[in-house]
């Protein structure tokens, strides 16, 4: 159970993002400077890795693969409105759910414009859909699997305050103890489609939990007996938007070093790490950059904010969810790219 939780945990990490691509206001801004011609050009011609080390990501300028390191090859930007738009239609019962009493939520991906066609999803390190939900602080964080069901849908269970998790927490149900708003991140990818991580907001019937405020970095963390360590930025400069930031985690156990390729190892992945912005909800994509004695990860920050993050790894077949924050500013080569985490086009 734990190994397939792991490894979903690294499906979600592998999965790349496709923020840059989104910048149509881009786009249109430099449209509007050139003559007819060339717009059409500007907005139609994209950068992309030769070599495809990110799942399709475009770049509007010309550049270096941030993975490979690759000259970044011009390639055309096929029009949006071709592509499918996939979505997640979410239902719960009851349909406004109740806090501490249990209910069920089923969500059925679906294509746009043929939406009584069940829809086949790939199975991606080990599961077709990956389920984070956070409360609307972003104190509160799951990860978890909804489970195939015959009708098309994928399902979980809704459990009351004095059910117990079958699997254990992390697994394929949710307890939501408090009423208010949370927000799901639906990860899954159509057969023959692209990746697709939707946003749905959830509003939980009940007294909410007092909210809590996250407006400052939160660099260590402590679980199952380690300390944690976070330093984020780039060449020891904090966290801006606009280019690569490096995410380095560094373990200790009684104020002993721990590296953590010790750690399990599921898919090649020593740690999972998901990244949320605090109120536009904007859920960034990171990839592992494994070192000796450290847990790297990259990610460009799109937007200026404070970023929650949730660090899950393993050791001994225990695993471990760990919170940080970090706070981003707007950097000098950043453009006014909007981030997008719900479509790919
Ligand atoms: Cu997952």
């Amino acid at each position: 159970m734990k190994n397939s939780l792991l490894a979903a945990m690294a499906a979600t990490l592998l999965i790349i993002g496709n923020f840059t691509a989104c910048s149509n206001d881009h786009s249109k801004q430099q449209a509007s400077a050139s003559t007819d011609q060339t717009a059409q050009a500007g907005a139609n011609t994209a950068y992309i890795c030769p070599m495809n080390c990110e799942d399709g990501k475009l770049y509007d300028q010309p550049g270096k693969c941030p993975v490979c390191n690759m000259n970044l090859e011009a390639t055309q930007r096929t029009d949006a409105s071709a592509e499918p738009h996939f979505f997640i239609d979410l239902k719960t019962t009851p349909s406004i759910p109740d806090a501490g009493k249990p209910g069920m939520m089923s969500l059925t991906p679906k294509k746009h414009g043929a939406e009584n066609t069940p829809l086949a999803l790939d199975l991606v390190h080990e599961k077709k859909m990956h389920l984070i939900v956070v409360s609307d602080d972003l104190s509160w964080f799951e990860h978890i699997h909804p489970e195939y069901q015959a009708s098309g849908s994928y399902d979980i269970k809704l459990l009351g305050s004095n059910d117990k998790f079958t699997n254990g927490r992390g697994a394929t149900e949710l307890r939501f103890d408090n009423g208010g708003r949370y927000w799901a991140f639906v990860d899954y990818k159509p057969s023959g489609g692209k990746n697709q991580v939707d946003k749905i907001e959830i509003n939980v019937a009940g007294k909410p939990a007092p909210g809590v405020a996250f407006d400052k970095e939160k660099s260590t963390a402590k679980a199952g007996g380690y300390e944690i360590m976070l330093k984020a930025g780039k060449d020891g400069a904090a966290p801006v938007t606009g280019e690569e930031q490096h995410l380095v985690f560094t373990f200790q156990k009684n104020g002993k070093p721990i590296d953590p390729s010790v750690f399990d190892n599921y898919l090649g992945e020593k740690g999972h790490l998901v990244l949320i912005e605090r109120d536009s909800k904007a859920y960034v994509h990171a990839h592992t950059k494994i070192s000796k004695d450290m847990l790297g990860f990259h990610a460009t920050f799109e937007k200026p904010g404070v970023y929650r993050l949730w660090l899950q790894f393993q050791n001994q077949g225990i695993s471990h969810t760990t919170d940080f924050a970090v706070v981003v500013t707007e950097g000098k080569s950043s453009g006014n790219k909007a981030t997008h985490e719900n479509h790919n086009h």
